[in-house]
């Protein structure tokens, strides 16, 4: 595989006539190079900061978490980090992993509480710890001893929202309109050198059961990363998703040989094939390689993800292909 050094990249990208859609199929074969994909609208800004730290100097994993962070700041982004639609009870939650295809390991906290930024907290469970997962006030705890600040993560905007649910008598629960829940970040890159990192951060469903999680903080399910074959990543009901083990399924279908974009619609196929009613749930997924090549489907066109892909300067959101 051909080695880029940063500076010749850099170069690449500033000279770089702009690639045209066409070129950038799933898929398709590119050059080595850095690749971001990321789940939603909110993904575009989130792979540009992402390219930024990486051409700066960071790790891949330094990318894809100070990536992740852009949405997890924004408070227009109502399911991941501040401004995350809270539980039934009015709580915020959060749930985040990332992972290393490097060393094959994995940081993640899951039902986090007053911390915005739980992928920078699950990363340092990756780096500062033996451990994998840490849930609920350990997490909290841990937190605080990693130097991050506990903070409101209500906005006026998504109190108002919960009380207006509350006040609903008719209010539905768990899941009360799909169109709040869309929000989850997912995040798979390569650095175009042999390493995949995949990462996941999300406030899960509005008005969950507190103490829920859903499969955004489990490595398999939200998050998984091997160097040999690729990352994988995910965004919908959670809790049908952790049954599947998403994100390992995909990449073990990349192992036996299918493309990104092809484990992607295989996974999605499974779960029809093992219940039918599951055409009409909403699930989402992305996948890379480590040459860059990617893959992104939805199971209904109903719920259709719009994903955001960076590639050698270039910064675009797309639609995934929709099975039904
Ligand atoms: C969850 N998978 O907690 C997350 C929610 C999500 O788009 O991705 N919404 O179930």
């Amino acid at each position: 595989m051909e080695q880029i050094n940063r500076r010749n990249f850099m170069k690449s990208v500033a000279g770089a006539a702009a690639l045209s859609a066409g070129d950038l199929e799933l898929g398709a074969v590119p050059g080595a190079g850095p690749v971001f994909l990321s789940t939603w609208v909110h993904g575009k800004p989130a792979n540009e900061r992402a390219a930024e730290v990486f051409v700066a100097g960071g790790s891949l994993l330094d990318a894809v978490e100070r990536g992740i962070n852009v949405p997890e700041n924004d408070p227009s982004v109502t399911s991941v980090g501040y401004g995350g639609l809270p539980n039934e009870e009015g709580e915020v939650e959060l749930d985040a992993a990332i992972m290393d295809g490097t060393r094959h390991r994995a940081g993640a906290v899951a039902s986090l509480h007053k911390i915005k930024n739980p992928i920078s907290v699950a990363r340092q469970v990756l780096e500062k710890t033996k451990h994998t997962t840490l849930a609920g006030e350990g997490a909290f705890r841990f937190a605080l001893r990693m130097g991050f600040h506990p903070q409101t993560l209500l906005t006026p905007e998504s109190l108002k929202k919960w009380l207006d649910w509350k006040a609903d008598p008719k209010r539905q629960m768990f899941w009360v309109d799909p169109t709040e829940n869309h929000d989850t970040i997912g995040m798979v890159a390569t650095d175009g050198q042999g390493h995949v990192v995949s990462g996941c951060s999300t406030s899960g469903l509005a008005w969950k059961i507190p103490g829920r999680v859903g499969d955004s903080p489990l490595v398999g399910c939200g998050v998984y990363a091997d160097d040999n074959v690729g990352a994988a990543s995910a965004t919908g009901d959670g809790d049908l998703m952790t049954n599947y083990c998403t994100s390992v399924s995909i990449v073990h279908s990349m192992a036996r040989g299918a493309s990104p974009q092809d484990a992607c619609l295989e996974l999605l196929q499974h779960m029809v094939k093992t219940d039918p009613s599951n055409k009409s749930r909403d699930v989402c997924v992305i996948a890379i390689n480590p040459r860059g090549d990617v893959g992104a489907a939805s199971m209904r066109s109903g719920y259709r993800l719009k994903y955001a892909l960076w590639r050698s300067g270039k910064s675009e959101l797309l639609e995934a292909v929709a099975l039904y």
